[in-house]
């Protein structure tokens, strides 16, 4: 039994007589929230999950789908045993195995490959499944860096964003979330908070109830831009350009903040030149906006103080992702916005932590001259194609003979499934998968592994959307022979003979260690007080302006509108429109084939793939539908209800129509990330390309063209 006796369970539940205790947890999942969790045990069986009500961002509501936790943690479809591979790949027919067995075959076979390939041919795929240090990037990493594995770099989700606002502010910090209240202008750019931070909408509606305006900027009406006043519907990956038109009004029109901009940034003369590039009227013509919208909205936002930005990841899965934030990011500092603490822009918050990730996953195992392979090209990878961040390709030698998979779920999650499912088809590939469940990823496994959920481990995590670090306290036992990631790569590493004494590791020695406590911002964390209290703010002051004063971690200590470091890459060192790489504008040729542009973002009761195999949230979502304009229909002869397939030639999807204007013309809407084998084996990342963005070298996912076809 893990349970530790007493540690983070609520004073007054613990010293009361009756046997139910609550327990101190945290919401696992990738969502900015990172909620503060109870749990509520009886008799050793978790009998409600709950947002702590203490917690200021949490405040006592769990979203749709952690608020049903407990019929994941409980559900029938659990993988509970170890299991070896008995049919073809793919195919999901397995038999039961024992711990020795499975871990004794994964080791000679680890043994057997770096023998013969070396080490580099084995290589781990993980993501986020759970966003807890320990479980997601501790003794995995040490593990995998001792075996002198390929890195894998794990670009699936934020990177672009994450190398594009670097290049601007500095670090991943931004305008605190508890303060979007006070704001009078919200501008939810390429967000959709309704479903992906649910936690952000009261803020953002208090602040409407106050009078503040609320505009979306995508090119779809979400749920969120259903809320919103204003909805400017641009073509999809022409942020960039709507930002520097936007520069040109607000510096054109003298709408900006003289001293701000004197005192702490770099480059404005550059920039002021650099904008004249872009007048309305010709961003007009990129965007699918009128000019007068352009207009309109670059003097609203430079008038309205605070505004404030709230910028998130749908807008960066575009070739030149990484740019169009970089120059979005520019935004604040023009018109002084971060002078208040409720104005500037919020991307992320996790730089404003410091993780030992030194003590966490040891790079120093690493050896040099390690290979680095792209999860987003892991099809390519898998058949034996080498994708670098230039979106070159050259042979990868030697080749993966093995994979490793855990919190991550790469055949219906990564682009261009087609050429992931033949890479994971290969006879000659070892896979092994560590799951929650029998994924579509797990069917081609060779060994599957059970894994915990977090009400059976013990984690720690910070968040990146808010400012708090969180402990979550293990609730009940593991289920059936369920073992956490952190304690499968110990007994792995003691039978590979690693004999490092931070391979004995406990998950508590190693969450203690997970924070660089004499940093700035961690001094009031404390590791014994956070596993009581649950959640602890970082040391930032209540009203947090991070660059009211400049400050910013950049290499100037100044917003960097020219920014060095790009040009030494050689890159553009000013903002600059970078256009999508499948767009009617910039690919005709693909676009006279395929002249739908397509995008896949989160269905409201779906997280990526997860949650997207249990009940009640396939009955909320019902089955893969396709958001369709009227005009785009029309020509097509399709009608809401007809099942429709998506295709370019990548590979093709079915959907049910539904006719509607919630999708701009010329742009169509699957929302996802529905298990391929629950429904007719594809979903939308059967048309999704492997090319990477400009920075960062992020998946592309909604740098799309397809066509539509209705189906007989
Ligand atoms: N319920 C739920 N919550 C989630 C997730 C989930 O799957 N389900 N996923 C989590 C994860 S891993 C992440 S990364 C975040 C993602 O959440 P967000 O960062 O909000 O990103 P998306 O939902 O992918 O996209 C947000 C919006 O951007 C729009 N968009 C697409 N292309 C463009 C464009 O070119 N320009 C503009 N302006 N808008 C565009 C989409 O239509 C969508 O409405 O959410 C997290 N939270
Ligand atoms: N078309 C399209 N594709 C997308 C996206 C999109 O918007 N559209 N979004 C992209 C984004 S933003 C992201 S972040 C990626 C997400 O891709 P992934 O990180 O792969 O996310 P999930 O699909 O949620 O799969 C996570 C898996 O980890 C497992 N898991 C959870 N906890 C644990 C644990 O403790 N141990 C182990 N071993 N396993 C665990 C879960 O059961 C689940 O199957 O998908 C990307 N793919
Ligand atoms: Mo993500």
């Amino acid at each position: 039994m893990i349970f530790s006796g007493g540690k983070g369970l609520l004073k007054e539940n613990f010293m009361s007589s009756n046997e139910t205790k609550v327990i101190r947890a945290a919401c696992p999942h990738d969502c900015p929230d990172t909620c503060a969790m109870l749990v509520t045990i009886e008799n050793g069986k978790a009998i409600k999950v709950e947002g702590a009500s203490d917690h200021p961002t949490t405040n006592g509501f769990l979203c749709t789908k952690v608020n049903r936790y407990l019929e994941r943690t409980y559900s029938e479809q659990r993988v509970l045993y170890p299991m070896k591979r008995v049919g073809e790949k793919g195919k999901g027919l397995f038999t039961r195995i024992s711990w020795e067995e499975a871990l004794d075959t994964i080791a000679i076979r680890f043994k057997a490959v770096a023998d013969e390939f070396g080490p580099q041919s084995i290589l781990p795929y993980s993501y986020a499944g759970t966003m807890g240090l320990v479980q997601s990037q501790s003794m995995d990493r040490r593990f995998f860096h001792k075996l002198g594995a390929s890195l894998l770099d794990r670009t699936i989700c934020a990177s672009a964003g994450a190398a594009g606002y670097k290049m601007t502010i500095g670090a991943s910090i931004g305008t605190d979330l508890e303060r979007f209240d006070e704001a009078k202008l919200i501008v939810i750019w390429g967000s959709n908070p309704q479903t992906s931070n649910v936690h952000l909408m009261p803020k953002i509606l208090e602040a409407r109830r106050r009078g503040a305006k609320l505009i979306a900027i995508d090119p779809y009406r979400s749920l969120t831009a259903e809320k919103c006043q204003q909805h400017i519907a641009l073509l999809p990956g022409t942020d960039g350009a709507l930002a520097l038109a936007m520069m040109h009004v607000i510096i054109n029109e003298n709408l900006i903040d003289a001293d701000y901009i004197n005192q702490y940034t770099l480059g404005f003369n550059l920039l002021k030149e650099r904008v004249q590039e872009y007048p309305p009227a010709r961003v007009a013509t990129i965007t699918g906006l009128s000019e007068e919208t352009i207009t309109n909205f670059a003097r609203e936002y430079a008038t309205a103080k605070p505004a404030v930005i709230r910028l998130n990841y749908g807008m960066q899965r575009h070739a030149g992702g990484g740019m169009a934030v970089r120059t979005i990011a520019c935004l604040p500092a023009l018109i002084g916005a971060w002078r208040d603490p409720a104005g500037g822009v919020l991307l992320s918050s996790s730089g404003t932590f410091s993780l030992n990730s030194n003590a966490l996953e040891r790079p120093d195992f690493i050896p040099s001259g390690t290979r680095m392979i792209n999860m987003s090209a892991i099809g390519d990878a898998l058949l034996g194609e080498w994708r670098l961040p230039d979106n070159s390709i050259t042979p990868l030698d030697p080749p993966v003979k093995a994979i490793y998979v855990y919190n991550s779920n790469p055949v219906a999650i990564a682009p261009d499934s087609g050429k992931v499912k033949a890479g994971f088809a290969r006879e000659d590939l070892f896979t092994v998968v560590h799951e929650i469940f029998q994924t579509d990823t797990a069917d081609y496994a060779d060994i599957v592994l059970p894994a915990t959920t977090q009400l059976e481990q013990f984690d720690v995590h910070k968040a990146y959307g808010h400012l708090y670090v969180l402990a979550n306290n293990p609730a009940i036992a593991p289920l059936g022979e369920a073992k956490p990631n952190s304690e499968v790569f110990r007994l792995l590493a003691a039978r590979m003979g690693f004999d490092d004494p931070c391979f004995t590791e406990s998950d508590e020695e190693i969450g203690a260690q997970a924070f660089n406590y004499d940093h700035e911002r961690m001094q009031t964390i404390d590791f014994a007080r956070l596993k009581e209290s649950g959640w602890q703010r970082l040391n930032v002051p209540e009203r947090y302006a991070p660059f009211a004063q400049g400050n910013f971690p950049t290499p100037s200590g100044k917003c960097e509108f020219f920014s060095e470091a790009l040009a030494q890459q050689g890159m553009d060192p000013l903002p600059t429109y970078i256009p999508p790489r499948e767009s009617v504008q910039t690919a005709p040729l693909i676009a006279r084939k395929y002249p739908l542009a397509i995008i896949s973002p989160p269905a409201h009761n779906f997280l990526n793939s997860t949650f997207a195999n249990l009940p009640s949230f396939l009955r909320a979502e019902k089955e893969p539908f396709l958001e369709i304009h009227p005009d785009d229909a029309g020509a097509r002869g399709v009608h809401s209800g007809d099942r429709v397939k998506i295709f370019n030639d990548r590979g093709a999807f079915t959907a049910r129509a539904r006719v509607s204007d919630k999708a701009r013309s010329g742009v169509i809407v699957a929302l996802s990330v529905w298990w391929k084998k629950l429904t007719d084996g594809t979903n939308a990342n059967d048309v999704t390309s492997q090319g990477l963005t400009d920075l960062g070298a992020a998946a592309t996912f909604y740098d799309v063209l397809v066509e539509v076809e209705k189906l007989h």
